[in-house]
């Protein structure tokens, strides 16, 4: 039975990639999968033509790893973008992305695109200090095309999702890689017959060679930290990694600890201050969740207290 790839689904209807030829098929599921929001996008799946130009999705295979915020699976990487200008970029928002990006264990590339609003300084400026953490950092102007042969080479297999804040330029940046995003959205449209109305689903779109595929996504920037161990945010900052473990306490949070040696590091300067300071912001709110967690009515109303604690932090966060 020939396998494919969930790009675009649409009130049970489906839009599969077949993983062998490329080309792509309409398909409904078969009834178990019926049931709205059963199949994700970036599902593979196993699945039968019925007629010429329709299948039947019969199979998915066990996801490796979902994306709740929109719903995709299988994805390999995630690429932050920011503007070096305009919107300007805030180092600490930068922070909060890499934070969420790093939880997930997937690849990470930090894009910073609108190379050409600003001058070299200003880009040594900010990509310096990531390249230096270990970051792999791409410098991209979808006005000059600058930057294009180099993202492609790191996006070309497998899954990429976009992430960043409003007006950096992911579209753009989508359209500079994938000349083919308008006509593809065409044949779909009129393949599934409800074209107009699947631009707020998450889809799929295929690179030229049909190995890489990009998702759109607005990211993480609602997300709350409650799902992160104060004792393991620390880990999630891999400039911090040389240093841990030679910290006096087993369970240091790097605070007020006394012989800790990120703090160490930090006052030697081999850790960057402002790192350390927005660390010391996350871990605040991660143990703010935590105590609200041990809180024993918190299990009762999960939800509206999450959503009391969201609209706190938010007051705070600026
Ligand atoms: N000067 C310059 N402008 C750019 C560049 N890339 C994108 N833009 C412009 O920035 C604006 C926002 O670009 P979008 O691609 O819509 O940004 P986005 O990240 O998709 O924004 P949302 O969809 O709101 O999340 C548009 O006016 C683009 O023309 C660039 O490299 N240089
Ligand atoms: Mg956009
Ligand atoms: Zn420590």
């Amino acid at each position: 039975m020939p396998e494919g790839r969930v790009i675009q689904g649409v009130g049970g209807f489906y839009e599969v990639m077949d993983l062998h030829s490329g080309q792509t098929i309409a398909a409904v599921a078969r009834g178990k999968f019926k049931r709205m929001g059963s199949l994700y996008v970036g599902d593979l799946v196993r699945y039968e033509m019925v007629t010429a130009d329709q299948g039947v999705i019969e199979e998915v295979f066990p996801r490796r790893i979902e994306l709740l915020r929109p719903t995709v699976s299988n994805i390999d990487r995630i690429m932050i973008v920011f503007a070096l200008k305009n919107p300007d970029y805030n180092l600490f928002l930068i922070d909060r992305f890499l934070l969420f990006a790093e939880t997930t264990g997937l690849e990470i590339l930090l894009v910073f695109n609108k190379r050409d609003l600003v001058g070299e300084a200003a880009v040594k400026k900010v990509a310096g200090p990531y390249r230096e953490i270990g970051y792999k950092v791409i410098i991209t102007s979808t006005k000059t095309r600058q930057g294009k042969r180099l993202l492609l080479q790191e996006i070309k297999e497998g899954v990429t999702v976009l992430s960043g804040p409003s007006g950096v330029g992911k579209s753009a940046i989508m359209n500079m890689v994938c000349p083919s995003i308008t006509r593809e959205t065409g044949e779909v449209s009129k393949k599934i017959g409800r074209g107009r109305h699947t631009t707020r689903q998450a889809k799929l779109l295929s690179l030229p060679n049909k190995a890489g595929f990009l998702v759109d996504t607005p990211g993480f920037t609602q997300l709350d930290l409650d799902f992160i161990e104060p004792l393991e945010l620390a880990g999630f900052f891999p400039d911090f990694r040389p240093y841990f473990s030679a910290c006096r306490f087993p369970g240091c949070l790097h605070k007020k600890e006394p012989d800790c040696s990120v703090k160490d590091a930090v006052s030697k300067g081999q850790i960057l201050s402002w790192r350390y300071e927005h660390y010391l912001t996350f871990l605040e709110e991660a143990e703010r969740f935590k105590r609200l967690r041990t809180e024993q009515k918190y299990r009762g109303r999960k939800k509206e207290l999450k959503q009391d604690e969201r609209s706190r932090s938010w007051g705070l966060r600026t």
